[in-house]
């Protein structure tokens, strides 16, 4: 007989987490949960620097050379060591009844130097991409995951908009490559998170500060999703091509405050809706100027990536903090202080699909931890929000869950483990978690489990 808690190896607290009536619908009088929409894309999502190993042409790996930048003074190094070891990886996932995957192409892998570009990359990325197709594990290629090649740096990196060709033969040549083979394209991973880490606030190369560089970043990494987006579609008008955008809840510490709201206003218009209104409209953000061709309507769905909210008020540094006063500090995510708030991910959603009535792929979601059971219960309460959405007629495509392997965490080095698959610092070996077994089995019934009472 089926229970209807939801399984878990029974450490959830149903009430805790679950409407039940909502999640489960009656089928001939028994309960069931409630299925995905059919053709549910389940992957989880990696990005090159952080899972290959060896990118030493990029600017991540100058930048992790100089102690002090990164915790513990760790270098991404070998990383996963996913280059070669690819095969292997996609077995798991073929383990884990995954159905796509979502990984960077690595431009400064693809041109080594200026104007040269590397061959046996090029072969190397039709192989991987074989690897997947041979089992049948659907591709979901981001073309900027937060690095660039070193060479464009010394030409001014992506604040100067002269250097956009650049990225654009990167695209062109991509897409000549592999149209073939890749449908699903996200142009560029979090636009405003490159921008204000790397020139706002200086932890991530280049180590820019202030708001003129961000906004000089940031509409270029907005020109940049256009070209490639113009580029990619042109090339093959059935590719399907979206900016990944991440969405910070801005929330006011004092809802009574009115400083606090206006911080919060401001916030999320600096971090999320200009981006989202620049999309819409190819107005760029804070521009006078005429819009940007090819950047109205530039997005055939949207990517979300998810993570948490903060609280935003004058007392704090930043104007904003990024868990609740009473959080668990057991529970919030390593290194980052993220505290879970599920529900937020149901109104990112809504507000994604309030803006452009788009298809959407939650392209990001997770939580580094040690405490696996805690990612479990992470894990089935994000998705219940998914389910909360596409119940109201929201299109939710897919979810991939941040991230395959625990990896390196940019600013965050090893510590910070995000991974449903241990990955061994010394050995590289892979061992798949409880929540990557739990995560295997929701792909795989395309439902939220049950726990059975007769095992
Ligand atoms: C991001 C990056 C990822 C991070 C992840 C966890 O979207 O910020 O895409 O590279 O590793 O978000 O912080």
């Amino acid at each position: 007989m089926v229970s209807l808690d939801i399984c878990l190896s029974g450490i959830y607290d149903v009430n805790k987490f679950i409407n039940t009536s909502s999640v489960f619908s009656s089928m001939n009088g028994v309960q069931q949960p409630e299925k995905f929409p059919s053709g549910f894309f389940w992957g989880t999502a990696v990005s090159a620097h952080q899972v290959d190993g060896g990118n030493m042409y990029n600017n991540w790996w100058e930048w992790e050379q100089v102690e002090g930048r990164i915790d513990q003074n760790d270098r991404s190094g070998d990383a996963c060591d996913q280059w070669s070891r690819y095969e292997e990886d996609f077995s798991l996932l073929s383990q884990l009844n995954q159905n796509s995957y979502r990984f960077s192409m690595e431009w400064s892998r693809i041109f080594p130097k200026k104007g040269e570009l590397d061959k046996l990359v090029i072969e190397h990325y039709h192989q991987f991409l074989d690897a997947l197709k041979k089992r049948k594990i659907e591709p979901f290629v981001t073309l900027h995951h937060f690095t660039e090649p070193q060479w464009l740096n010394r030409l001014g990196g992506i604040e100067r908009r002269q250097n956009l060709p650049y990225f654009k033969d990167f695209v062109n040549l991509v897409a000549r490559e592999y149209s073939e083979d890749i449908i699903y394209w996200n142009t560029i991973n979090e636009p405003n998170i490159r921008a204000a880490l790397g020139f706002f606030l200086g932890v991530h190369p280049p180590g820019k500060t202030g708001v003129y560089n961000y906004l000089k970043a940031l509409r270029n990494l907005l020109r940049m999703h256009a070209e490639a987006y113009y580029i990619l579609k042109t090339e093959n008008s059935q590719n399907l091509v979206g900016v990944v955008k991440n969405i910070n809840l801005f929330e006011p510490y004092n809802s009574q405050s009115r400083i606090d709201r206006m911080i919060a206003w401001v916030l999320d218009e600096g971090m999320n809706s200009n981006t989202l209104r620049g999309i819409r409209t190819g107005k760029l953000p804070l521009s006078v100027v005429r819009e940007y061709k090819n950047l109205q309507g530039s997005s055939d769905f949207l990517g979300l990536n998810y993570y948490n909210r903060n609280f935003c008020s004058r007392k704090f540094e930043g104007f904003f903090k990024n868990h609740s006063d009473d959080a668990d500090p057991t529970k919030l995510c390593t290194g980052l202080n993220w505290e879970a708030y599920p529900e937020g991910l149901y109104l990112s959603i809504k507000r994604l699909w309030e803006d452009f009535k788009l298809p959407i792929y939650i392209t990001e979601n997770g939580i580094g931890t040690t405490d696996d059971n805690w990612r479990k219960e992470f894990l089935v309460n994000h998705l219940i929000q998914i389910q909360k959405a596409s119940r109201e007629g929201i299109p939710i495509k897919g979810y991939f869950h941040w991230t395959l392997l625990d990896n390196f965490e940019w600013a965050e080095g090893y510590a910070s483990k995000f991974g449903i698959v241990e990955c061994d610092r010394k050995t590289l070996k892979r061992k798949i978690k409880e929540s990557g077994h739990l995560y295997a089995q929701i792909a795989k019934e395309n439902q939220l489990p049950m726990k059975n009472n007769d095992e």
